[in-house]
């Protein structure tokens, strides 16, 4: 590069930086990641060491922060708030503690160690234990006054207490939200349709910086305090470890992950644990900060540039990437729901490489605008499933960006997707046929209190799925023709393959309650499937029934009837049933109690029944219309054949009566019956 292009580079990269500290410091919405950031402000200071004509007071190399909101009264600090140093990795932070020891002259540093809290700097001020004021870190020198709001962050204490409180001090530390506070507040956020924060760091400097103190009393902030400013008064430290042992005796939240270390290795050892457990802290960090624990030390290093000789953060890799969406597609989960994917360009985030985030739901893409094409922060964060946190707008290329649409076809098995009214998630309702929830199927099909395989657990269904056995529960019932390649299998002696068979064929003779409950239909659980059975008797008539039948049956809504309509309307899933209880393969039977007759005069014809009936209950009565192949539903429409009224009958007589629907008493009706 020349002296020309050097130039325009620096002006350009000026320019940008001016703009995100903007964007981050005054709108707390950064445009880019910080590790974005951090490459910008690096390039800008090696082309400034490179061509020293150009260092400018105005750079922001010189000023890193931005300018106080006008809104916000200014508190100058009364000593500056420095910055930090960054190392980026194991031959900086080495480096780094070279710089100390030659400096020194000595063999060995001893450091203090805490975690780096990713939120907002702040100096606290206090008078005679009093709090006084507070203000954000701003520049270094000025910070906006936010004492009112500072004031309402319950760990931090109006009145220091103890022993040696200082006629004036100023307590520095960082305000951050932790991770369940930051669910809580988006969700409320949510609920109230207000904008949704990106991180628990916006969300933290969202938060204190409210106008209206009120406000900032209702958002969930933390506190921990790292350091002192200025003070007056006899205290008694030689070490930083001693000033954050006074600041908690005084009453003030410290960060719990803080250490003395000794030496380089050991520095670098407790950065390494301290990476391994960042993902289980209740709140976002960045690093770990090493400062030269003697105080003595730290004042002949000194400082450069508005940054301390003495200490260092030493960083973790960032979170939060950014990278392009080259597709949208969906995934189906073990129990059918659909869940949208973005495939990404692959980015490194956190230290591991992510080529997919999951979008959780089609509500959840509309909300953020997520779209093939659009360029998006991604973010690792407390659990592994890295996600897509928004879209950056401003790379939108409008003419490239394709809307997601929701598939109608399950891209596994091809079965319809459903949505239910009431819920976020689609899903995919091929339940026992779909392979992707084959295995969940299966696991259920030969549970206890379904089909009660004997011996059939969850590792060996697996196995059994991987070498290509079974694909559906109807699968099972032709295991006996491969007794001998199951034998051959892995840890399958000839004795478990024969209990295994055995227990099969002994499934066949089941009940229907069972056979129902067994087949999985969502959110037919245990005591619906008994009712199905004792509703309706015959396994052909639930095959068959209508929403309007289901509903007719106690504790069965809408959502369940409507979950086994669709079941019993997938073909795949009656192939599968067909194969189930078919005499010549699966064979699965129960003993049906009643039979339809033949056929009668009643067969096919819709019943309501209204009002008290004196010879039998309205259960018996709908028993009976059942057995002599009518139906019986909750509420009268023009598709109702009779209805029949006892005592006190309600509105549906008189609908009936409207619609011109034969009424029958309950003595025409035993007539009917009789006939
Ligand atoms: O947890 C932090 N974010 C943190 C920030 C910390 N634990 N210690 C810090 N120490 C300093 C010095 C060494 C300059 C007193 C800091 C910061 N500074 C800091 N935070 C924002 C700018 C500087």
């Amino acid at each position: 590069m020349n002296r020309d292009s050097a130039k325009i580079r620096i002006d350009d990269l000026r320019h940008q930086i001016d703009k995100h500290n903007h964007s981050y410091y005054v709108l707390d919405e950064p445009v880019i990641p910080d590790p974005e950031y951090d490459r910008l402000l690096r390039e800008l200071s090696e082309l400034e060491e490179l061509y020293p004509e150009f260092v400018s007071d105005n750079s922001p190399t010189k000023n890193v922060g931005a300018e106080p909101l006008s809104s916000f009264e200014k508190i100058e600090h009364i000593v500056p708030m420095l910055s930090l140093g960054n190392a980026l990795d194991e031959d900086e932070m080495r480096a780094f503690d070279k710089r100390i020891k030659d400096k020194l002259s000595i063999e060995n540093v001893i450091y203090s160690a805490e975690t780096k809290l990713d939120g907002l700097a702040v100096n606290i001020f206090y008078e005679n234990g009093i709090l006084k004021h507070a203000a954000t870190r701003g520049d270094g020198q000025t910070g906006e006054d936010i004492t009112r709001n500072i004031k309402t962050i319950k760990s931090i204490k109006p009145l220091l207490k103890g022993k040696n409180i200082p006629e004036r001090i100023e307590v520095r530390g960082e305000v951050f939200m932790t991770h369940a506070d930051f669910r809580k507040l988006n969700q409320q956020q949510e609920k109230n349709n207000q904008k949704q924060f990106a991180n628990p760091r916006n969300a933290a400097a969202g938060s204190l910086r409210q106008l209206d103190s009120r406000i900032t009393a209702n958002r969930p902030l933390s506190f921990f305090a790292y350091g002192i400013g200025d003070y007056e008064g006899a205290l008694d430290f030689h070490s930083h470890t001693q000033v954050l042992e006074m600041l908690k005796e005084w009453g003030m939240p410290v960060s719990p992950e803080s250490r003395k270390i000794n030496g380089l290795d050991e520095a670098i050892s407790f950065h390494r644990q301290i990476s391994e457990r960042r993902m289980t802290l209740a709140y976002d960090i960045d690093g770990v900060v090493f400062k030269v624990d003697d105080i003595e030390q730290q004042k002949i290093l000194g400082f450069v540039s508005r940054a301390p000789r003495w200490a260092i953060a030493y960083k973790f890799p960032a979170l939060e990437e950014m990278t392009q969406v080259l597709d949208i597609e969906v995934q189906v989960g073990r129990t059918g729901a659909i869940t949208p994917v973005a495939r990404l360009a692959s980015v490194k985030v956190g230290g591991v490489t992510v080529m997919n985030a999951t979008l959780h739901n089609l509500d959840e893409i509309r909300r953020k605008d997520v779209r093939k094409n659009d360029w998006v922060y991604i973010r690792r964060a407390g659990d592994v499933i890295p996600e897509v946190v928004s879209v950056i707008m401003d790379k939108r290329d409008e003419n490239k960006v394709v809307v997601f649409q929701m598939p109608t076809q399950c891209p596994v098995c091809g079965s319809d997707i459903e949505k239910q009214d009431n819920e976020a998630v689609y899903r995919c309702s091929g339940g026992i046929y779909c392979s992707a929830q084959s295995i969940q199927a299966i696991i259920h099909f030969a549970s206890r209190k379904a089909m009660n395989i004997d011996g059939l657990g969850d590792k060996l269904i697996e196995q059994l799925k991987q070498e290509g056995f079974i694909t559906t529960i109807a699968d099972l019932y032709s295991l006996k023709e491969k007794r001998e390649d199951l034998i051959k299998l892995a840890r399958m002696g000839e004795k478990s393959v024969d209990n295994l068979l055995a227990a099969i064929e002994a499934s066949k003779e089941t009940t229907l309650a069972r056979f129902i409950y067994a087949l999985g239909i969502r959110e037919v659980g245990e005591a619906t499937a008994r009712s199905l059975a004792q509703h309706f008797r015959v396994f052909q008539n639930i095959r068959v029934a209508n929403t309007d039948e289901l509903e007719s049956i106690q504790d069965i809504g809408p959502v369940v009837a409507k979950n086994i309509h669709t079941f019993f309307q997938q073909e795949h899933n009656e192939e599968i049933i067909e194969r189930l209880i078919s005499p010549e393969h699966g064979g699965i039977h129960w003993e049906e109690t009643l039979q339809v007759e033949q056929s009668s005069e009643l067969t096919g014809k819709t019943f309501v029944l209204t009002g008290t009936l004196i010879s039998f209950g309205r259960d018996e009565a709908k028993e009976k219309l059942q057995m002599l192949g009518a139906k019986v539903t909750n509420s009268v429409s023009k598709n109702t054949d009779y209805v029949v009224y006892g005592d006190s009958p309600g509105s549906k007589f008189d609908k009936a009566k409207k619609l011109g629907i034969t009424l029958l008493s309950e003595k025409a009706f035993l007539e009917l019956l009789n006939t």
